[in-house]
């Protein structure tokens, strides 16, 4: 049923300060959506937001768990969800954040208190900022993520709704903000649903709240919050691209600039505030994982001045080859999830990430899967820093609701935000569409218009999926008709885990439906740090160890497998690995522990990257 709020309703029941418990809300709004006026502004993505200069919300919050969502209202003394109350009511005053207890963002809830550490559900956060706002200036609250639906208030004014955990946003304030003291809030709610992105089962925790940076952008009233600069594929010496102003009149000049280059380029915007650029750029430097050079670059339109240090590179796939700048490459990976070394939650600062991408180095390779959802901006960055290539993915894991066109809308609009966010890393090259989906129809339908929409957003890099498998030990054969819609084929297999030895991997032969590139985007099993044992003895370093040994043997006879990413660099976090004394709510497939300590498979993988002992570029 479709509820219809009236406008005025909606914005008053959804002010929180006057709503904490009166009638209206999440639901009756929800339903509204996406209808052809929705009460709600939609979140945009300003593109290199970490870039401008911000005021950083970062610190204590005032927190209230709320599992019945009261502070929603809905229904409270038997007022339906969508009528307004009588005339005369009064609004309930049963909370105070004043008095409540405070968390730390960026922070996921779970790990910062033990009674939380299980929660789903509805929680609040508060705080107040000083501001001055500029006359001629808009405002922008930017969420890094906020897992997994969230709704923002400036001053009590409902600013946005958002749902998707994994992905940055950006909350128009320009009209709430005022001089002198401003309230911030923000609801998060992490109950996993059946039509989300992911849906209800995940092998990775749900890590709830704001769990990334938060901050307020103020840029001029004509900013540039969207550009695309890249280098062309066929002579690798014109840098192409556009440059997006929002609010511009048409005929606002834009400049372009590399000054260590000394490149410039200059054009003026059309009705739509879009500027296409093109622009000689013989001798660059380019970008490669030998040699990650990054150009400072100055985009300049109206007021608004925005800097970016970016690289220019080119991907494509020839056949069964991946060439980077025209030259194949062959792809030495590992797997990735967002879990924090040694304190666990989520990853969300440059320790972290120096961590985790520390150990992809020290493995020798040169290449990472960010699974299963886009990654703290600062991982991307970091790459483009140190010369890792990306494997960037949405979280439409194993079964979503392919059949449903809201949930295809859902997983589009993380597809542009992550697309939006990430197009200026030079280091990212592969979007990634889905893991381990049902071979259906429905599937094949839904993906295959996932893959076209990532062309279209983003002609200049390539789109993955990690595909299962089907035969027996003895004949795999890789032939998902999504591989269609694909660029490049990625596939997981767990031979020697949950099926079979390690020691049958030594006699399966492939079969390939595609001439397209191949990575192994998953292989591994379960070993607890400091056990050790035999070969043949299950959660051992040995055996994990020795499994990795015989995938190397195998996988290398697949002469068109051009990269690899086993599963998984670091234990994570899970609610499905209970075993007692091995897992203890951790997936054991890392090649390190969660405790920092390095596994006997992760010197076996090291040696096999340091000598190019797998995989073929060509
Ligand atoms: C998979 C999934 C990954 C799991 C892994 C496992 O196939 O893609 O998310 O964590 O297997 O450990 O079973």
């Amino acid at each position: 049923m479709r509820i219809i709020l009236p406008k005025a309703v909606a914005v008053a029941a959804l002010s929180l300060f006057a709503c904490f418990g009166f009638a209206g809300g999440w639901r009756a709004l929800d339903a509204q959506q996406p209808a052809a006026a929705p009460a709600v502004p939609p979140t945009t993505v300003l593109e290199a937001v970490d870039q401008r200069p911000v005021l950083n919300l970062d610190g204590d919050w005032h927190y209230i768990i709320d599992p019945y969502q009261n502070g929603l209202g809905g229904g409270r003394n038997g007022y339906p969800m969508d009528e307004e109350l009588p005339a005369g009511s009064n609004k309930l005053v049963e909370y105070s954040f004043a008095k409540s207890p405070t968390i730390k963002v960026p922070g996921d809830w779970n790990t910062q208190n033990p009674s939380l550490m299980n929660y789903e559900g509805g929680f609040w956060y508060e705080r107040h900022v000083q501001l001055q706002p500029q006359a001629d200036h808009r405002t922008f609250l930017h969420i890094g993520a906020a897992n997994y639906r969230s709704r923002v208030w400036v001053n009590g004014q409902l600013l946005c709704m958002h749902e998707g955990g994994f992905t940055a946003f950006d909350c128009e304030a320009t009209k709430a903000v005022k001089a002198g003291e401003n309230s911030v809030v923000i609801f998060v709610d992490n109950t996993r649903i059946a039509d989300g992105v992911p849906t209800l089962k995940t092998d990775w925790y749900n890590y709830g709240g704001l769990t990334r940076d938060v901050s307020l952008v103020t840029v001029p009233e004509s900013f540039i919050d969207d550009f695309e600069l890249h280098l062309d594929r066929a002579t690798r010496s014109v840098i192409e691209g556009y440059v997006h102003v929002e609010g511009a009149q048409a005929g606002t000049r834009v400049t372009v600039d590399l000054p260590e280059a000394k490149l410039h380029a200059e054009g003026a915007t059309d009705a739509a505030g879009r500027v296409a650029i093109s622009m000689a750029a013989m001798g660059l430097t380019l970008w490669s994982p030998e040699n990650p050079k990054l150009y400072h670059v100055v985009l300049k339109a109206a007021d608004d001045t925005l800097t970016d240090e970016m690289g220019f590179r080119t991907i494509e796939a020839s056949g069964s080859k991946i060439l980077l700048n025209g030259k194949p490459i062959v792809l030495h990976g590992v797997c990735i999830h967002a879990e924090a070394p040694f304190r666990s939650g989520r990853v969300n600062n440059d320790q972290d990430v120096a961590t985790l991408l520390g150990w992809v180095k020290e493995l020798g390779g040169n290449f990472m899967r960010l699974a299963h959802y886009p990654h703290d901006q600062r991982m991307t960055r970091a790459a483009d820093k140190l010369g890792i290539l990306v494997w960037s993915e949405v979280p439409v894991y194993w079964a979503v609701e392919f059949d449903r066109e809201d949930v295809f809308a859902k997983s589009q609009q993380q597809l542009h935000e992550e697309i939006r966010r990430d197009r200026d890393k030079a280091s990212v090259i592969l979007w990634s569409i889905a893991n381990e989906t049902p071979n259906n129809a429905a599937r094949t339908a839904f993906l295959t218009r996932s893959a076209d929409y990532v062309h279209h957003e983003d002609p200049t890099r390539l789109v993955t999926a990690a595909l299962l498998v089907r035969g027996d030990l003895k004949t795999k054969y890789i032939d998902d008709p999504l591989g269609k819609a694909l660029d490049v084929i990625g596939f997981n297999e767990y031979i020697g885990w949950y099926e079979g030895t390690p020691e049958n991997a030594d006699a399966t032969e492939w079969k390939i439906a595609y001439d397209k590139p191949l990575i192994v985007s998953e292989f591994g099993g379960g070993a607890k740090a400091g056990l050790h044992g035999t070969d043949d003895q299950r959660w051992t370093e040995e055996y994990q160890a020795n499994l990795y040994r015989h995938q190397i043997g195998m996988l290398n006879k697949i002469p068109q497998l051009r990269g690899e990413t086993p599963w998984v660099l670091m234990d994570f976090r899970s609610p499905v690995r209970e075993l007692p004394g091995i897992q203890d709510g951790f997936n054991r497939k890392g090649l390190v522990s969660d405790q920092g300590k390095k596994k006997a498979a992760f010197f076996v993988l090291q040696k096999a990257y340091k000598e190019n002992g797998l995989g073929h570029a060509e």
